[in-house]
């Protein structure tokens, strides 16, 4: 039986799969012990990649949207009618008249992580957005001030830690992110077994809480005052120790001003930790012999995300943890990505309409309806969205739903007729999945250590059907009236490989293809000063923006935060793992069993409302409601509720049938795209004040 080697593209463990194949069909998916990142590891959802390739429902040629329903056309058609769509509205309108959004898949695609950029600047519009701004956007303006490098991430050296601290993160379950981590729970072990801890602090007992040492339930949003705590400490009771970063790094004395206003006595009620709790944790991190400080989802998409991400960075760097065993460490990826690509720039424009800054040139996701629905000079008449489902998963998604309902002209590449894309006039399906090849450029960046692995195709696309990249290169031809130049994903992605920092190794597509389980490249090595992209070569401690920030969260915590009666209660999310966002609830095996997508509600919230557990409730935010059946449990903090996102199915117009049967609601109808962290203006999903309902 054929076997072939590939990493799973779906999520950011690029784990590596073994395919056992026959005629077309794929047999089994187990995972490959020989790939050195993932050693044998796979979740559930590797298997539906199968499910994927064989879905009736996903689309292989391009549609287009009449009076009488979709009908199905020609590529080249196709592709002229896009063409000629968007450059109608542009010469009416301006370039600015097209919107372009970008979702989650195209950072697992290489093609589109190679093309997609130039598809999007041949269109010469300034209102581009994507799912960064729902996402991690904070840990980039972080990376790009400290660093100098928005994808200067440090990754937990998680395989040699003594002490991890994870914040807003629940990797058992979402398989790492910002971290590619495959096996998270056999890598938490090994923490243990070397005698050190792990520490959770989470509004939810998450499934990893559950597994760890200890796991402190926090209020929504408030991280930041306990980071600022644990740094107070840690300065306070000269555990500060920079180690061979003090010879490199600027700003300790602006930290330790700043902290010096946030005695863990002081901020212990607002965060409903005690104050020797968080000293004691102060102390365990600072005098463990490695420690490391890990913050994600939860604390990237809340409204002080910004200042979360910074002050995770300090905490390392204070501690003598950045770029050391053990701590927060940097890769050295064999296509350097980093090296090779821009350092990233924010906040040299600011959107039309609400004046959010921009990032490296795309403006925050939470503005998008904004700019379709405000009339005006530059106002976004017709969208291209990108392996995007922005419908489902950006704040207010019903207002943005009707958004594109009211567009001129719209264009979806995307394999599914969903809830976002049942709004284009034209439909360009790619291959996905096990049809393309894959090295995975961006995952490889954040990986707890150096690999590198290709993985061919591993059935032939089908006569009628284009790559993603193709798409791109058929559309920049039209629009910029240039002919093909020959480049294709291999070829670039081969030069990147022989002109990288492994090239002394000889490394190459060719010397990848001989090694189908992947290559070791070694543990994370220490790589500070010279990695640094700051024009001094100086880690900045204490960036400007970051600082002013501080007074929002003083003046928003002092003396009280503010209490919304209309809306007592605090709506997080929760991930799930059968699902990958918006998009993978067409799988019968992954959606079959129990209906998930509950409202989760402490026993206490529960009595005091008269809600019994499977009841229907109905929750009500700032801009609109919901029903669905709440489920009791006491792994939420009181005062929290936690509704899973990416649900939502029942919309009209998609043709998703199994994921239809297994609809849910979307918990984007109650975010109010006015909750933003304001700094860096990414969206604040987390801490949605909200109000429950019997019925
Ligand atoms: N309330 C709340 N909202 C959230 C989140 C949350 O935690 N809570 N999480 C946020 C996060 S982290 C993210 S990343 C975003 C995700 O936001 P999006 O990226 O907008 O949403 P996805 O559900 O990932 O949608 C992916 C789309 O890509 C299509 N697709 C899949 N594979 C391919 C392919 O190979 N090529 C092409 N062209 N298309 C493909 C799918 O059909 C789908 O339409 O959601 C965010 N939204
Ligand atoms: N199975 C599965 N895996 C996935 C995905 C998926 O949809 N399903 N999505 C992928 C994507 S796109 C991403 S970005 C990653 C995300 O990966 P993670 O960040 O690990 O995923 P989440 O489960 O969103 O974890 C966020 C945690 O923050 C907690 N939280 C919420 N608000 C706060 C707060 O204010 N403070 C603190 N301290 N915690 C808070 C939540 O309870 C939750 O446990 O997962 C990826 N992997
Ligand atoms: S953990 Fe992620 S990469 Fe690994 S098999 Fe599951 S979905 Fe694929
Ligand atoms: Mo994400």
């Amino acid at each position: 039986m054929p076997t072939h080697y590939r990493a799973c593209n779906l999520c950011e463990a690029i784990c590596g799969l073994a395919i056992e194949h026959d005629n077309g069909e794929v047999l089994s998916i187990r995972g490959d012990e020989k790939d050195p990142l993932s050693r044998g590891h796979i979740c559930p959802k590797a298997m539906a990649l199968k499910d994927i390739y064989s879905d009736p429902d996903r689309l292989k040629s391009p549609l287009r949207r009449t009076d009488n329903g979709w009908e199905q056309i020609g590529w080249e058609e196709a592709f002229d009618e896009v063409a000629a769509g968007l450059r109608r509205i542009q010469e009416k309108y301006g370039a600015n008249a097209v919107g372009v959004y970008q979702g989650n898949p195209n950072v697992h695609n290489l093609g589109s992580m190679l093309f997609a950029g130039p598809f999007i600047k041949s269109l010469g519009t300034q209102n581009r957005f994507s799912a960064t701004s729902a996402d991690q956007l904070p840990h980039h303006v972080a990376a790009l001030d400290l660093y100098g490098h928005f994808l200067m991430e440090a990754v937990p050296d998680i395989d040699r830690t003594h002490y991890l601290l994870i914040m807003g993160a629940n990797p058992l379950v979402s398989n790492g992110s910002m971290m590619t981590a495959p096996d998270f729970a056999a890598r938490m072990r090994g923490v243990r077994q070397r005698g050190g801890k792990v520490v959770v602090i989470d509004p939810r007992r998450t499934e990893t809480a559950d597994k760890a040492d200890e796991h402190f339930f926090i209020h929504p949003g408030r991280d930041a005052l306990l980071l600022l705590g644990l740094i107070h400490s840690i300065i306070e009771e000269g555990l500060a120790n920079l180690g061979r970063l003090a010879d490199f790094t600027d700003g300790l004395d602006v930290v330790r001003a700043i902290a010096g206003e946030f005695p863990p006595e002081n901020i212990a009620s607002l965060i409903g930790l005690e104050a020797v709790a968080i000293r004691r944790l102060a102390r365990e991190f600072a005098t463990a012999p490695s420690a490391v400080c890990y913050g994600r989802m939860g604390l990237s998409t809340q409204a002080f995300g910004g200042l979360c991400q910074w002050l995770v960075n300090v905490l390392n760097i204070i501690t003598g943890n950045l770029d050391r065993e053990g701590g927060a460490m940097f890769t050295l990826p064999a296509f350097d990505y980093v090296g090779m690509g821009r350092t990233g720039v924010f906040g040299r424009r600011n959107s039309r309409v609400s004046s959010l800054p921009d990032f490296s040139g795309e403006f925050p996701v939470a503005a998008l309806a904004e700019e379709i629905l405000t009339p005006g000079e530059g106002q976004i008449r017709a969208m291209a969205t990108i392996a995007g489902n922005p419908v489902l998963s950006t704040p207010n998604g019903r207002q943005l739903d009707e958004a594109l309902a009211g567009l001129d002209f719209m264009v979806a590449i995307d394999i599914y007729l969903n809830e976002t894309t049942r709004h284009a006039n034209i439909i360009l399906p790619p291959t996905t999945g096990l049809e393309t090849e894959h090295y995975d450029i961006i995952f490889h960046v954040l990986a707890v250590c150096n690999t590198a692995k290709y993985s061919p195709p591993l059935f032939e696309k089908e006569a009628g059907q284009r790559h993603d990249w193709e798409i791109f290169k058929a559309l920049i031809e039209r629009l910029t009236g240039k002919g093909d130049d020959g480049t294709t994903p291999s070829l670039m992605l081969d030069f990147g490989l022989r002109a990288g920092p492994y090239r002394k190794e000889s490394l190459s597509l060719a010397s990848l293809q001989e090694q189908p389980s992947g290559v070791d490249l070694g543990p994370l090595q220490p790589c500070l000063p010279n990695r640094l992209f700051t024009p001094d070569k100086r880690i900045k401690l204490a960036p400007e923006r970051f600082v002013r920030d501080v007074d929002r969260l003083q003046a928003t915590f002092r003396p009280e935060p503010g209490k919304h009666h209309a809306f007592p209660l605090a709506l997080i999310g929760r991930r799930q793992l059968r699902s990958n966002n918006s998009w993978m609830h067409n799988s019968y095996r992954l959606v079959k069993g129990r209906n998930r997508c509950t409202l989760l509600i402490h026993p206490e919230d529960a009595k005091n409302l008269g809600v019994q557990d499977g009841q229907e409730v109905s929750v009500f935010s700032s801009i609109g409601s919901v029903r669905l059946p709440a489920e009791v449990s006491d792994t939420v903090m009181p005062g929290v509720v936690s509704i899973p996102h990416g649900w939502g199915h029942e919309r009209e117009g998609a043709q998703l049938a199994v994921a239809r049967q297994h609809a849910g609601i979307s918990i984007n109808d109650l975010t109010d795209s006015r909750l933003i962290d304001v700094m860096t203006g990414n969206a604040a999903f987390n801490g949605v004040p909200v109000r429950v309902e019997i019925g």
